[in-house]
């Protein structure tokens, strides 16, 4: 298949998507929360579809990445208190839908700095771990998805990395709902991550957790130290998350998108799922005191996103 050659967006987004409020604070933490970037009736379709979803995957004989797989995703982890669920972008048509919202490919276009591609995207339903008691000082699964020297750069004086992720809650988090917790400004931190772990314990006040509404979304560069936080309630945590890179990174899920689904994909958001030939990344910067485009942007349907708007003479 020939790749997408390179030119200008295709399909329609704001820009700048964030406000330069959420803007300096993703600059200094590595990550912004942003509120209901989807409205009630999204969030609960999506969470409907991966319940559908799990349901699916736990009747197949096999779960796993081997296959047979539910519309390419499977688990990587399947625990009774924790399905991870991957390769989920063509699993249903909101969750697709999720990966193209408008305004959220815009919030991680502008924190990369280039034109956006989907690499991966996965979800999480986990609850409280009761096979082991509550540790009131937990250890978390940190890690980082980017090395800083390679894939972090500056342009107008703001911080961009090139792997960046929006994770939407889809149940609310209060403090006892296991939030994804990260190390705060390790994203520009060149150093070994178990020596920034080491000090991040020792004072927790450095670890941040994500407290929020249903409907919020996380932004945060693959160079920022995160994990999984810790279920302490009894309520259910779901997630959904994307990836993007620049359109000259590949798809990195354990897998490829069906030639169904491919086949499926309307011209303009051929580059978001394909990616572009070439090195050239579109790039796009702003500066921090521009103000965010405040258009109104939807779940909608995945493949009627509408095209650019003409440039006003
Ligand atoms: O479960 C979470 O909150 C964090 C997910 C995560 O670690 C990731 O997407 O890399």
């Amino acid at each position: 298949m020939a790749l997408n050659p390179p030119g200008p967006p295709t399909f329609d987004r704001p820009f700048p998507a964030l406000t330069p409020a959420q803007r300096y604070h993703f600059e200094l933490y590595g990550y912004v929360v942003i509120p209901n970037t989807l409205a009630p009736a999204e969030v609960a379709l999506l969470r409907e579809a991966l319940y559908r979803l799990r349901d699916s995957i736990q009747q197949l004989p096999e779960r796993g990445p081997e296959g047979p797989r539910s519309q390419g995703a499977y688990f990587l982890i399947d625990r009774g208190h924790h399905h991870f669920m991957a390769n989920v972008v063509e699993a249903d048509p909101a969750i697709t839908a999720y990966a193209t919202h408008p305004r959220l490919v815009a919030m991680a276009e502008e924190v990369m700095g280039s034109e956006a591609r989907i690499t991966e995207m996965n979800a999480h339903i986990n609850s409280r771990d009761r096979s082991a008691p509550l540790d009131p000082a937990p250890k978390y699964g940190f890690h980082r998805g980017a090395d800083v020297p390679f894939f972090c750069h500056t342009q107008e004086h703001l911080f961009h990395c090139a792997f960046v992720k929006t994770l939407t809650n889809l149940t609310d988090l209060g403090p006892e709902d296991g939030g994804t917790v990260v190390i705060a400004g390790s994203h520009k931190v060149d150093l070994p991550a178990e020596q920034l772990l080491q000090v991040a314990y020792a004072d927790r006040s450095l670890i941040h957790q994500v407290v929020a509404p249903a409907g919020s979304t996380l932004l945060f560069a693959e160079t920022l130290i995160h994990a999984t936080g810790q279920v302490r309630s009894d309520r259910e945590r779901v997630i959904l998350i994307t990836g993007y890179g620049p359109t000259l990174f590949p798809y990195w899920d354990e897998g490829k998108l069906s030639e169904g689904f491919s086949a499926s994909i309307p011209p303009q958001l051929r580059p978001l799922f394909q990616g572009r030939e070439h090195w050239t990344r579109g790039p796009r910067y702003r500066k921090l005191t521009d103000p965010m485009d405040a258009r109104q942007f939807s779940l909608g349907q995945w493949d009627q996103r509408p095209l650019p708007e003409e440039p006003k003479p």
